[in-house]
């Protein structure tokens, strides 16, 4: 099924009903894509008559600009993910991994979820199954220097960096967040390349939320949109696009590592 297909059958129910714009408004609230842009999606389908081009079209005008592809074209490219805690930054490590090495790169990744023994488990089973060098620290060392002796270290194409989850509201989480960019910048000004926010495409409006307050730590690069195989909305990334105008990299269909695709405008935006 489509990620929209729900809405559009939705809105398609009131047009045959009723044609009312505030109940078109309410679906969209409803499927997460926040007051205002409910109303401005709302107002532009009223007029419309073809619900289903209208509305992919209006859709797609918002994400096309943003959807872009990862630049990987350089020595080494550094990557590191972010976002609250079960997001799915680590999954989305090694899908990012797997998607890069069939395009014939090699990855490295850094365990730079020092916090908890697990963590650090989970992305050596990821590592080890896709054969990735992983460069990690002892539970509750420092994670900037892990990642320190990562980039120092690394000779893969790409070196991907998992960092631990943390509620956007806890400061002390945030700075250390930002040392390690920090300590990143410091070996060499360009890195990371890349950071990018993982956002639980079921986390409705409170994803704005994070990527405000993490974007006031570090600078964020992109949206990965993951778990878009749960019972997610469609609206949380078409909200998130629209108020941040940030490039969208990818989703998330599943918890395996080739449960990830980058997106195409076409196949997500399709509605029917
Ligand atoms: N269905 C589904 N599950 C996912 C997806 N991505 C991650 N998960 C699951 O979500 C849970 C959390 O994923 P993690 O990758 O551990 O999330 P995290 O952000 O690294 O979590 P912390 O390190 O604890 O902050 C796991 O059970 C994953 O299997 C997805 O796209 N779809
Ligand atoms: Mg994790």
């Amino acid at each position: 099924m489509s990620f929209f297909k729900n809405i559009k059958e939705k809105i398609a129910n009131i047009f045959t009903k009723s044609n009312n714009i505030e109940d078109i408004e309410d679906v969209l609230v409803e499927a997460d894509f926040g007051i205002e842009l409910a109303s401005k999606i709302a107002l532009q389908l009223k007029k419309s008559q073809d619900i289903n081009g209208d509305f992919e079209a209006i859709i797609s005008d918002i994400l096309s600009p943003h959807i872009q592809t990862i630049n990987t074209n350089r020595d080494t490219t550094v990557i590191m993910m972010v976002g609250v805690n079960g997001t799915g930054k680590t999954t989305t490590v090694a899908k990012l991994a797997n998607y890069f090495q069939n395009l014939g790169k090699s990855v490295d990744i850094a365990a730079c979820d020092t916090f908890r023994a697990a963590a650090v488990d989970q992305i050596e089973k990821w590592a080890n199954k896709l054969g990735c060098k992983l460069f990690r620290g002892q539970t509750n060392s420092d994670p900037a220097s892990v990642a320190y002796d990562a980039v120092t270290k690394s000779q893969g194409d790409i070196l991907i960096i998992d960092t631990a989850g943390r509620m956007h509201n806890n400061q002390n989480l945030m700075g250390e967040l930002q040392k390690i960019d920090r300590v990143l910048k410091k070996y060499n000004p360009d890195f990371p390349h890349e950071t990018i926010i993982t956002v639980d495409a079921t986390s409705g409006q409170n994803t704005k939320e994070q990527i405000k307050a993490f974007g006031e730590y570090c600078k964020l690069t992109g949206v990965i949109l993951t778990k878009m195989d749960s019972n997610a909305k469609g609206g949380t990334i078409v909200g998130i696009v629209d108020k941040y105008k940030m490039p969208i990299y990818g989703g998330g269909t599943g918890e395996s590592f080739c449960d990830f695709d980058m997106f195409d405008v076409k196949k997500f935006c399709k509605i029917m």
